[in-house]
């Protein structure tokens, strides 16, 4: 008889492993359910609700942006949190979602490990340089391979308006770029790439609906879009590495690093 498991090779197709090779990204159409989408923007949209007495409020990054106010949704404006199962059991189950990691193990090899959980939102006037250009290399280099991968999952649909990831084809073949901190007043503070104005007019943003999700290496330069429409939108945004991708200078210990997700190029799950 034949086996009902699915596989990595189910999900991605030789010409697709090819594409994710050469430019850097892939994007999954309808990863979730509308049904899971409904789950995990409901577990987002109470995180964001998260009161500043809570023991892991430290772990969520708030935005002060005059042209962009909280919003009921996002009372505090909350732009990233991280080590998302701390607020939420669900967000650690979200870590062995068979579509997407089966996909993750066919652009990276059949043996994946999480390294990283986090979100994204972006309340309307969220400005498109408040997260510019970078590489996510930049906050786990050095390590062994360059076979770690960002996997954004989007709650809410999104294009070059209204917040989606910018990305720029084929930059992870430049190797890691000089970062520097911003020099903008309202901006993440995050360190964004130092020439980061050429890579506008060669950037992507593709229209994504609420349930796609977006895989790319983290030596892709990326960046967030601004949000120009009238409402929030979420994103979900975890780390995954093949299995010998290792921190080789500091160890980053985010939540469930290191967790098994994809062994032999199946789901390997706890539960
Ligand atoms: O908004 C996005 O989808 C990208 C976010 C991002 O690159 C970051 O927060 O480092």
């Amino acid at each position: 008889m034949a086996s009902t498991v699915l596989t990595r090779d189910d999900v991605i197709s030789p010409a697709e492993r090819e594409a994710f090779e050469e430019n850097g990204f892939h994007l999954i159409r309808g990863a979730l359910t509308p049904d899971e989408v409904k789950t995990y923007r409901d577990a987002l949209v109470a995180l964001l609700q998260t009161k500043e007495s809570d023991h892991y409020d430290n772990r969520l990054m708030k935005a002060s942006i005059p042209s962009a106010p909280p919003t009921a949704l996002n009372p505090r404006n909350i732009w990233a949190g991280f080590d998302l199962p701390l607020f939420n059991e669900i967000f650690y189950e979200f870590a062995f979602h068979p579509k997407i990691t089966l996909s993750v193990s066919g652009l990276i090899g059949p043996d994946v490990n999480l390294y990283e959980t986090s979100c994204v939102a972006k309340v309307p006037g969220f400005p498109g340089n408040y997260r510019d250009w970078h590489q996510d290399t930049e906050y786990s280099d050095p390590q062994s391979n360059d076979y770690n991968v960002t996997v954004i999952t989007y709650l809410d649909d999104m294009d070059g308006h209204s917040g989606v990831t910018g990305v720029v084809p084929g930059t992870h073949k430049l190797g890691p770029l000089p970062h520097v901190l911003p020099k903008e007043v309202y901006t993440s503070n995050a360190r964004e790439v130092a020439d980061k104005e050429q890579y506008e007019a060669l950037a992507v943003y593709q229209e994504v609906k609420a349930g796609d999700t977006l895989v790319f290496l983290g030596r892709l330069v990326h960046k967030s879009a601004a949000n120009d429409s009238d409402t929030d939108r979420l994103s979900l945004a975890y780390n995954y590495v093949r299995k010998d991708t290792f921190d080789l200078g500091e160890i980053n210990r985010y939540v469930g690093a290191g967790t098994p997700v994809v062994r032999d190029g199946k789901l390997y799950r706890p539960f």
